[in-house]
C-alpha cells in the first residue's frame, strides 16, 4: 500500500501520524509539489481533485483524508481505532464531519487572517466539553483524535490561549507527545551560521 502525501499539512499529517502510530505497512511518499506533480496527468487519474493525501491499495485508490483514516482502521482492525457498533461508529463519524465541516474551514480562515482566535473559541469550547473526564475524544484513541489533533496542533493553534479549556489543553499535550505526532511535526531548518 502507498500513501502519496505532503506531511506538513493537517489533512496529510493526520494520516501519516496514524500510519506511524500503528506501524501500518503503508509506504509514505511525498508528492512533488515543486514540480506540480499533483496537477499532472498521472496524478489527476488517481485523484481528479488534484489534492493529497491519496492512498493506493492495489487497484483501489482512495482520496479524502478522513475516508483514508477509516479505511485503514477497518483494514487493520487490530488498531481498535474505529468502533464497529452502530452508535460508536456514528459518534466517530460525527467528529470526523465536525472536523471537516467546522474546524477545518475555521482554521483555514485563521490562517488567511479572515478569522481570529475569538472566532475559533466556541468550537474549541465544544471540544473541551466533549473531552471532560476522557483521555481521548470518544474515550479510547480513535481516528477522530488523529483527524482533530492535526488541526489543533498547527502553529496557529499553538498561539491560542487554553487557560479556560483545561480538557483540551491536556488532550493536546497527550496527542503532541505521541511519537507519531512528534515525528510529523513541522520543524524549521536550522538557521544558517
Ligand atoms: N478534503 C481533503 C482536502 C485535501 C487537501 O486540501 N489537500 C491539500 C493539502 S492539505 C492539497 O493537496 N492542496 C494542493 C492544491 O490544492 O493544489 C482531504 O481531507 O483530504
Amino acid at each position: 500500500m502507498e500513501l502519496i502525501a505532503f506531511t506538513i499539512t493537517p489533512n496529510n499529517r493526520k494520516v501519516v501520524a496514524f500510519i506511524k502510530h500503528f506501524k501500518l505497512p503503508v509506504e509514505v511518499r511525498q508528492v512533488d509539489f515543486k514540480r506540480q506533480e499533483h496537477k499532472g496527468e498521472a496524478f489527476t487519474k488517481l485523484n481528479p481533485m488534484q489534492k493529497v493525501p491519496v492512498l493506493i491499495d492495489g487497484d483501489f485508490v482512495l482520496w479524502e483524508s478522513n475516508a483514508i483514516l477509516t479505511y485503514l482502521a477497518r483494514k487493520f482492525p487490530e488498531t481498535h481505532a474505529l468502533p464497529t457498533d452502530t452508535q460508536g461508529r456514528a459518534d466517530i463519524d460525527r467528529w470526523l464531519h465536525w472536523q471537516s465541516a467546522h474546524l477545518m474551514p475555521m482554521m483555514g480562515a485563521v490562517k488567511t487572517g479572515d478569522k481570529t482566535e475569538e472566532d475559533v473559541k466556541p468550537l474549541l469550547a465544544v471540544l473541551d466539553g466533549q473531552l471532560a473526564g476522557k483521555e481521548y475524544i470518544t474515550g479510547d484513541l480513535t481516528v477522530a483524535d488523529f483527524a482533530i489533533a492535526a488541526y489543533t496542533l498547527t502553529s496557529n493553534a499553538d498561539k491560542f490561549d487554553y487557560a479556560d479549556l483545561p480538557n483540551l489543553k491536556a488532550w493536546r499535550e497527550r496527542m503532541r507527545n505521541l511519537p507519531a505526532f512528534e515525528e510529523t511535526a513541522f520543524k524549521l531548518p536550522p538557521a544558517a551560521a
